[in-house]
């Protein structure tokens, strides 16, 4: 009875905007800030139920990550610090759009209901809350808190300005009884870090890498983040440029130098050759960089492909340094099954590279919530989106087995390869943020690999050489017209439709191509890739024509 009051109450104050169907999509949701207040009301509600249902500490980030800065959103993180689940997703949507406070409030009573979630008031519900640097980031908050604070016994905890994978490792730590603080963050990735750059060869440490990185922070919170925690980094050299002062994503961040290949503001010509990374709006995207010399702004891209490239070449190392020998014994020794998740759009050349590495890769749809569920299946599961959005997940099996490993090597054959080996694996998954992509800490993490290789970023970039790729985005009236199919790589509808790219593929040697609805955008994405810039361009713009 109260509850239904306080919650009737509270929805009166955010009506939602007349005329707009929000989704929860890819990654939460998504739209012109001016439209979300209710919806982030909304998510409260959802996020309170969340953590009554789990026992758990749920996570809300406010954020539209790489999108412009007029617009905002939201994204719930799960007890263990992933994504919502997706059986939350459709009473995400539902709630999201109820009309007025008494249809929102039969939606959640049903809900409750079905989920059984125990609603004596008595439990203890908490949320923890970050937001990024958007302007309309504050109110949103307030909303939120609001929607968290309309269910009774439930509270929010404002964590701040922090990056989206702050606060979803900030969850994951909360859950599993630690501190949840941004010092307690940047002290675990200082400490890992430290201790792989310590364990690099010797005959390495002199001749790699050692000039200074160049970041360019989106004008976004990783930006600033990053600026502030350089300084707890020794060993490694960084300029944040693009820290806040111009707009947010506007010619910077890794979405827009992923996308346009062309360096962000503030870099140019006089940057030429140096070692240089881009982050997105919420740092949870990453990729490098380097400015080719002699065109302006064009760039030598480095993209999460090649980034999910380094990796898995360093872990499978280490991995091949722990097993040497032990092969036939089998008694101490554990295959851990090292697996490679990446999307449609990856390259295919470096899809080709992986394969040839002999790892098992496997294909999902778009969006980290599927990659990351598949990656979770493997020892050692790394997984990223070829715009730069990806991290390495560690099963409890196997870090069991390598912490004690570890600890018998340190008895045994203390300063062995083996004993390194088993070290450096367990500062990477110290390091590399089990909850979520990071582009903090990938960003160190490819630093220190990069240093224990001795190699430049030109050496990494040759690993293999992109195919000549083109996306597109084509704005139609209804992108749910388009349905795909095999981790969106066949459109099953309209029908019709895949027949006629395909054709178009069939007059470009070694041409791929293939369209999706976005999932944050209101449009249709085309991606191509064949052997020339020119093909991939004809071919890209083809399939948009069949598509509009
Ligand atoms: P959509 O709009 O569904 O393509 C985009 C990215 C995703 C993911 C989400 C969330 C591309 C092609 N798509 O999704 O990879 O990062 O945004 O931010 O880059
Ligand atoms: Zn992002």
């Amino acid at each position: 009875e109260k509850q239904q009051s306080l919650l009737l109450e509270s929805a009166a104050r955010f009506p939602p905007p007349k005329g707009v169907r929000l989704s929860y999509g890819t990654a939460g949701f998504r739209a012109d800030a001016s439209l979300l207040e209710s919806t982030v009301f909304r998510v409260g509600i959802l996020a309170a139920l969340r953590s009554l249902k789990t026992g758990s500490v749920i996570g809300l980030m406010i954020t539209a990550s790489h999108n412009k800065v007029a617009d905002n959103g939201i994204k719930v993180a799960d007890p263990s610090g992933g994504m919502l689940t997706q059986d939350w997703e459709p009473f995400s949507d539902a709630i999201a759009n109820a009309p007025d406070p008494h249809s929102l409030l039969q939606l959640i009573t049903e809900f409750v209901k079905k989920e059984e979630i125990g609603f004596e008031g008595r439990q203890l519900a908490e949320v923890l809350l970050g937001r990024d640097t958007r302007p309309s980031g504050e109110a949103l908050l307030e909303a939120a808190k609001q929607g968290i604070t309309s269910i009774i016994g439930a509270i929010g905890t404002d964590m701040g300005v922090v990056t989206t994978p702050q606060l979803h490792w900030m969850v994951r730590a909360r859950n599993r009884g630690l501190e949840a603080s941004e010092s307690c963050y940047f002290h675990q990735l200082s400490t890992s870090f430290r201790c792989l750059m310590d364990l690099k060869p010797e005959e390495i440490s002199k001749n790699g890498n050692d000039a200074t990185l160049v970041v360019d922070g989106a004008d976004g919170v990783g930006g600033e983040k990053l600026e502030q925690f350089k300084k707890m980094l020794t060993g490694l050299c960084i300029e944040v440029r693009n820290r806040g002062d111009g707009i947010l994503n506007e010619g910077v961040g890794a979405d827009y130098v992923q996308k346009e290949k062309v360096a962000p503001r503030s870099f140019g010509s006089a940057d030429a050759g140096l070692r240089c990374a881009s982050l997105d709006g919420d740092a949870d995207r990453l990729v490098y960089f380097s400015v080719l010399s002699k065109k302006n702004n064009n760039i030598e891209l480095v993209d999460g492909d090649k980034i999910l490239s380094l990796f898995a070449l360093f872990i499978k190392e280490q991995l091949s340094i722990l097993n040497e020998g032990e092969g036939k014994k089998g008694n101490d020794s554990y295959q851990a099954r090292l697996g490679v998740v990446q999307t449609a759009y990856a390259n295919g050349a470096s899809t080709d590279y992986l394969n040839e590495m002999g790892l098992e890769v496997v294909l999902t749809p778009t969006g980290v919530k599927y990659l990351h569920e598949k990656a979770a299946e493997f020892d050692i599961g790394i997984y990223f989106e070829a715009n730069g959005h990806g991290t390495i997940l560690f099963s409890e099996a196997f870090l069991c087995w390598l912490e004690t490993s570890h600890k018998t090597l340190l008895s045994t054959s203390e300063g062995s390869a083996k004993q390194k080996a088993a070290s450096r694996l367990l500062a990477v998954s110290q390091l590399i943020n089990q909850a979520v992509g990071d582009a903090l800490s990938g960003l160190l993490l490819v630093e220190v690999i990069l240093k224990y290789m001795g190699w430049s970023i030109h050496r990494w970039n040759e690993l293999y050489h992109d195919l000549p790729s083109r996306q597109l985005k084509v704005k139609v009236v209804d992108r749910t017209a388009v349905l795909t199919a095999n981790a969106e790589t066949v459109a099953v509808q309209p029908i019709g439709i895949q027949e006629a790219i395909n054709a178009e593929i069939a007059k470009y040697p070694r041409g791929r191509c293939f369209i999706r609805p976005s999932g944050t955008e209101d449009v249709i994405r085309v991606y191509a890739e064949a052997t020339s810039q020119d093909a991939a361009d004809a071919l890209a713009s083809s399939v948009a024509k069949l598509v509009d």
